[in-house]
């Protein structure tokens, strides 16, 4: 028995120095140890030794486990640690690798426009207001000379948050909101650039789409202003040969109103597809404040006198970009917006 106890402890403690996991040493654990282990099966017989020899063999036995118990500890700590430094080498990073670059992305044609648009302008003393795009019937209606019962309120297909509450349909109402911020401040020249909604929805029409509309007001501002600021825009826009002609309009805002054509960007003037053969594309708005509307915004159209007009930045980047599907604007495919 004496031989035996021996012999467990070498073949315990040569076994556990030799293993190279802490799976198996987990294993060496249960075949020494363990309840059905090596040193168990020998406690196990101790019943049959005569009372001298019991208390000695018992004594051995404890100091064999105890020997097994802490070879195995210190065996157990190593492999840790082995396992932790093999971890730590394979998860290394080196901190001084350059990072990966990022593709520089594109301007989506819509903010080109209205960048650009802001520049001209601004060349020409414009500055740049914005405002909310949920606004109150009174600013996107009333102030603009369209009270309650006027048919041109059906013209716009509003989205209402309630009777009293709407998406703008236009960028105007910024423009009331500024001229009640100015309180009767001359000039005012601005342009409101932004997102315009209303209940349409097909091939050639956006729920939400975009517009810049501009104000200028002063003392003897006249139509010939409007002309000359409009001309001026168009040809930085799309070209120096560019020219305009004015059509007869109505607007409920301005009078006397008018919409303003460029000679067509395609051809030139000579008709083709683009132009219905007309030679000429609309793209603008426009026409003298209504009296109405300086009163709303604080501003006496017996002394002063204001012209404004409006364009949709959609329409001005099919033409100027040669787009041909309004969609393509909202659809964000690579494809697509990595052209411009
Ligand atoms: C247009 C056409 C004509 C316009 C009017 C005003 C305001 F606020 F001054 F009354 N802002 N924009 C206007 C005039 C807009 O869009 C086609």
């Amino acid at each position: 028995m004496r031989e035996d106890l021996k012999r467990i402890r070498e073949a315990a403690v040569e076994a556990m120095q030799q293993a190279d996991s802490i799976d198996s040493l987990n294993e060496l654990k249960v075949r020494f140890l363990g309840k059905k282990g090596e040193l168990t099966t020998i406690l196990k017989g101790m019943g049959a030794l005569s009372d001298e020899e019991r208390p000695l063999m018992g004594q051995m036995a404890n100091e064999v486990r105890d020997e097994i118990n802490r070879v195995l500890d210190a065996r157990m700590e190593e492999l840790r640690q082995a396992v932790l430094n093999a971890k730590l080498a394979s998860e290394t990073i080196d901190v001084t690798l350059p990072g990966r670059a990022l593709a520089r992305g594109t301007k989506h044609p819509l903010t080109l426009v209205i960048d650009e648009a802001k520049q001209i302008f601004m060349g020409l003393g414009f500055e740049v207001a914005e405002g909310p795009e949920i606004e109150s019937d009174y600013y996107n209606f009333e102030a603009l000379n369209l009270p309650k019962d006027h048919p041109a309120r059906d013209m716009q297909d509003t989205f209402y948050i309630n009777p009293e509450i709407v998406l703008r349909t236009q960028t105007s109402p910024v423009q009331v909101r500024t001229m009640e911020k100015k309180a009767g401040e001359l000039p005012v020249k601005i342009i409101c650039p932004g997102k315009v909604y209303r209940k349409d929805d097909d091939a050639t029409h956006s729920p939400m789409f975009h517009q810049i509309e501009g104000l200028v007001i002063d003392e003897h501002i006249t139509m010939s202003d409007l002309k000359g600021v409009l001309l001026a825009f168009t040809q930085q826009m799309f070209g120096k040969d560019v020219k305009i002609r004015l059509r007869p309009s109505y607007f409920p805002f301005t009078e006397p109103s008018t919409e303003v054509d460029i000679s067509c960007v395609m051809c030139g003037g000579t008709g083709c597809r683009v132009c219905s053969n007309t030679g000429w594309l609309e793209i603008l708005g426009a026409g003298m404040v209504h009296p109405n509307v300086l009163r709303a915004g604080g501003y006496d159209p017996e002394k002063v006198s204001g012209f404004a007009f409006g364009m949709g930045v959609e329409r001005i980047a099919m033409l100027k970009y040669g787009i041909n599907d309004l969609r393509l604007m909202y659809e964000n495919d690579m494809r697509f917006l990595r052209q411009f």
